[in-house]
């Protein structure tokens, strides 16, 4: 059986060495039993990095955090604006999302508050696929997923294929729970998951780099966990 764990400020701080905002509330979940903690900190993925990035804590349950769902966006009033350095912009409905080809993604998540999510599942559309669609520019860098309320998070354009980027509609085979970011959410496998906006509205394509919400307030840009990038370094 799991144990109920908590994440607190104090180690989270500790971990990322700086003053900062917190990232949600630091809340109790259910972490692994300490002897499948053990056994997956020596497993390795076939990629040959280990299972667990340094400082994560692997839960059974994802942990809903960060935002408030706006609540009156539903699947008949949701579009995707994609638009920026980009030779056709495009505003997609939901319906049209669903019929472009779907893919479905296992992945680890990995919130920089220090727990990890192992083999979620995520289906909806990859961004390479509308990417081929809008035609980004010979300039175009990044990408900024722009979300409700203003929440921002960006990437590198090269990051959509190394990384398999998707736009989700449905997490383990049911539509998005309106707390996870209903109806579409990013997800970028492999970084922090406060890349993964949710309740996105518009995929911008921009020639120069602008840290999101999370970036700007001193998280990582870069938000690889591997290499424990939780807080932007100082130069
Ligand atoms: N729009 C929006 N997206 C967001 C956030 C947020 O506050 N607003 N929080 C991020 C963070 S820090 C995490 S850990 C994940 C949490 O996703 P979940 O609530 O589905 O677990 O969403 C990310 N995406
Ligand atoms: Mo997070």
């Amino acid at each position: 059986m799991g144990n109920v764990g908590k994440v607190s400020r104090r180690t989270f701080l500790g971990a990322a060495g700086g003053a900062l905002v917190n990232i949600g509330l630091p809340g109790t979940f259910i972490k692994l039993a300490a002897a499948e903690q053990r056994a997956l900190e020596t497993s390795v993925r076939p990629d040959g990095r280990p299972r667990l990035p340094p400082g994560q804590s692997a839960v059974r349950k994802i942990i809903t955090m960060g935002g408030t769902a706006p609540g009156t966006t539903g699947v008949t009033d949701w579009s995707l604006r994609v638009h920026g350095e980009v030779e056709r912009p495009l505003v997609l409905s939901y319906q049209e999302l669903l019929e472009l080809d779907q893919v479905d993604i296992t992945c680890d998540v990995h919130c920089v508050t220090g727990w990890s999510l192992l083999d979620s599942r995520w289906s909806g559309v990859r961004l390479e696929t509308i990417m081929e669609k809008v035609k980004p520019g010979r300039n175009a860098g990044y990408i900024i997923f722009e979300a409700a309320a203003g929440f921002t998070s960006n990437i590198p354009i090269s990051d959509i294929r190394k990384q398999n980027v998707i736009l989700a509609h449905s997490f383990d085979d049911e539509q998005l729970p309106g707390e996870n970011g209903a109806p579409v959410r990013a997800i970028v496998p492999d970084r922090y998951f406060y890349k993964s906006a949710k309740w996105l509205e518009a995929v911008k394509v921009t020639t120069r780099d602008a840290p999101g919400f999370w970036e700007s307030a001193g998280y990582s840009n870069s938000a690889d966990p591997w290499k424990n990038e939780r807080v932007e370094q100082q130069h």
